[in-house]
Protein backbone atom coordinates (compact mmCIF):
# COMPACT_ATOMS: atom_id res chain seq x y z
CA UNK A 1 0.00 0.00 0.00
CA UNK A 2 1.12 3.36 -1.16
CA UNK A 3 1.09 6.50 1.09
CA UNK A 4 1.13 10.26 0.83
CA UNK A 5 3.55 10.83 3.35
CA UNK A 6 6.67 12.62 4.12
CA UNK A 7 9.19 12.04 6.39
CA UNK A 8 11.19 15.53 7.12
CA UNK A 9 14.45 14.66 9.04
CA UNK A 10 14.85 17.77 10.66
CA UNK A 11 18.47 19.18 12.37
CA UNK A 12 18.02 22.31 14.50
CA UNK A 13 19.80 23.50 17.61
CA UNK A 14 19.69 22.89 21.00
CA UNK A 15 17.92 25.93 21.97
CA UNK A 16 15.74 26.03 19.55
CA UNK A 17 14.17 22.50 20.12
CA UNK A 18 11.46 22.51 22.75
CA UNK A 19 9.76 25.55 21.13
CA UNK A 20 9.75 23.83 17.86
CA UNK A 21 8.62 20.77 19.76
CA UNK A 22 5.52 22.78 21.49
CA UNK A 23 4.62 24.06 18.72
CA UNK A 24 4.30 21.02 16.60
CA UNK A 25 2.20 19.49 19.26
CA UNK A 26 -0.67 22.42 19.15
CA UNK A 27 -0.76 21.38 15.64
CA UNK A 28 -1.02 17.88 16.08
CA UNK A 29 1.97 16.77 14.47
CA UNK A 30 3.54 14.46 15.91
CA UNK A 31 7.46 13.98 16.30
CA UNK A 32 10.69 11.98 17.47
CA UNK A 33 13.67 14.07 19.01
CA UNK A 34 17.03 12.27 18.92
CA UNK A 35 20.16 13.69 20.56
CA UNK A 36 22.86 14.41 17.41
CA UNK A 37 26.01 15.90 16.87
CA UNK A 38 27.10 18.19 13.93
CA UNK A 39 29.94 16.86 12.25
CA UNK A 40 31.63 20.13 11.85
CA UNK A 41 30.66 22.19 14.90
CA UNK A 42 30.96 18.98 16.99
CA UNK A 43 28.77 20.53 19.37
CA UNK A 44 25.24 18.92 20.17
CA UNK A 45 22.38 19.70 18.01
CA UNK A 46 18.89 17.91 18.02
CA UNK A 47 17.23 15.84 15.07
CA UNK A 48 13.46 15.86 15.25
CA UNK A 49 12.12 13.08 12.69
CA UNK A 50 8.31 14.26 11.75
CA UNK A 51 5.74 12.26 9.87
CA UNK A 52 3.39 14.56 8.08
CA UNK A 53 1.08 13.93 5.49
CA UNK A 54 2.09 15.34 1.57
CA UNK A 55 -0.38 18.47 2.21
CA UNK A 56 1.36 19.31 5.26
CA UNK A 57 4.57 19.55 3.92
CA UNK A 58 4.65 23.57 3.37
CA UNK A 59 2.66 24.20 6.68
CA UNK A 60 5.43 22.15 8.41
CA UNK A 61 8.12 23.60 7.01
CA UNK A 62 6.87 27.10 7.76
CA UNK A 63 6.09 25.78 11.77
CA UNK A 64 10.03 25.07 11.55
CA UNK A 65 11.35 28.30 10.21
CA UNK A 66 9.14 30.16 12.33
CA UNK A 67 10.85 28.23 15.42
CA UNK A 68 14.40 28.13 14.54
CA UNK A 69 16.59 30.96 14.08
CA UNK A 70 20.45 31.44 12.49
CA UNK A 71 22.89 32.23 15.02
CA UNK A 72 26.52 32.98 14.95
CA UNK A 73 29.21 30.42 16.28
CA UNK A 74 32.68 31.58 17.30
CA UNK A 75 34.98 28.76 16.89
CA UNK A 76 37.84 29.53 18.78
CA UNK A 77 41.64 28.48 19.46
CA UNK A 78 41.61 25.40 21.15
CA UNK A 79 38.66 23.86 19.90
CA UNK A 80 38.14 20.42 18.59
CA UNK A 81 37.67 21.73 15.60
CA UNK A 82 41.05 23.43 15.59
CA UNK A 83 43.09 20.26 16.37
CA UNK A 84 41.84 18.97 13.01
CA UNK A 85 41.74 21.51 10.65
CA UNK A 86 45.69 23.19 11.49
CA UNK A 87 46.71 26.58 10.18
CA UNK A 88 43.21 26.98 8.36
CA UNK A 89 41.57 27.53 11.94
CA UNK A 90 44.28 28.61 14.18
CA UNK A 91 42.27 31.86 13.95
CA UNK A 92 39.30 32.37 15.70
CA UNK A 93 36.45 32.00 12.92
CA UNK A 94 32.27 32.58 12.77
CA UNK A 95 30.16 30.47 11.57
CA UNK A 96 26.66 30.54 10.99
CA UNK A 97 24.14 27.95 12.25
CA UNK A 98 20.49 27.50 11.41
CA UNK A 99 17.80 28.07 11.39
CA UNK A 100 17.22 24.08 10.62
CA UNK A 101 18.15 21.84 7.90
CA UNK A 102 15.67 19.89 6.93
CA UNK A 103 15.54 17.02 4.24
CA UNK A 104 12.65 15.63 3.13
CA UNK A 105 12.18 12.24 2.33
CA UNK A 106 9.81 9.95 0.65
CA UNK A 107 7.88 7.43 2.50
CA UNK A 108 7.29 4.43 1.20
CA UNK A 109 5.16 2.65 3.39
CA UNK A 110 3.80 3.78 7.09
CA UNK A 111 2.69 0.40 9.60
CA UNK A 112 1.82 0.91 13.81
CA UNK A 113 2.25 -2.69 14.30
P1 LIG B 1 27.61 21.13 11.95
O1 LIG B 1 28.12 20.08 11.02
O2 LIG B 1 28.24 21.21 13.30
O3 LIG B 1 27.77 22.53 11.18
C1 LIG B 1 27.46 23.75 11.83
C2 LIG B 1 27.58 24.91 10.87
O4 LIG B 1 28.92 25.04 10.43
C3 LIG B 1 26.74 24.72 9.60
O5 LIG B 1 25.44 25.21 9.85
C4 LIG B 1 27.52 25.53 8.57
O6 LIG B 1 27.10 26.91 8.58
C5 LIG B 1 28.93 25.45 9.07
N1 LIG B 1 29.71 24.47 8.32
C6 LIG B 1 29.49 23.16 8.21
N2 LIG B 1 30.45 22.56 7.48
C7 LIG B 1 31.31 23.53 7.11
C8 LIG B 1 32.54 23.57 6.35
N3 LIG B 1 33.06 22.46 5.82
N4 LIG B 1 33.16 24.78 6.19
C9 LIG B 1 32.63 25.90 6.74
N5 LIG B 1 31.49 25.94 7.47
C10 LIG B 1 30.85 24.76 7.65
P2 LIG B 1 24.18 24.56 9.15
O7 LIG B 1 24.44 24.44 7.67
O8 LIG B 1 22.98 25.32 9.57
O9 LIG B 1 24.10 23.05 9.69
C11 LIG B 1 23.68 22.78 11.02
C12 LIG B 1 23.85 21.29 11.29
O10 LIG B 1 23.00 20.57 10.39
C13 LIG B 1 25.24 20.74 11.03
O11 LIG B 1 26.05 20.95 12.15
C14 LIG B 1 24.96 19.28 10.77
O12 LIG B 1 24.72 18.59 12.00
C15 LIG B 1 23.63 19.34 10.01
N6 LIG B 1 23.83 19.34 8.56
C16 LIG B 1 23.94 20.42 7.75
N7 LIG B 1 24.08 20.04 6.46
C17 LIG B 1 24.05 18.70 6.47
C18 LIG B 1 24.17 17.70 5.44
N8 LIG B 1 24.32 18.01 4.13
N9 LIG B 1 24.08 16.39 5.80
C19 LIG B 1 23.92 16.05 7.11
N10 LIG B 1 23.82 16.94 8.11
C20 LIG B 1 23.89 18.25 7.81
Amino acid sequence: MSVTMKLLLTIVQDADAAKLEQALRERSFQSTKMASTGGFLREGNTTLIIGVDDKDVALVQEIIHANCRERTKVVTAGSPLHAVEGAFASQPMEVPVGGAIVFVLNVEAFHRL
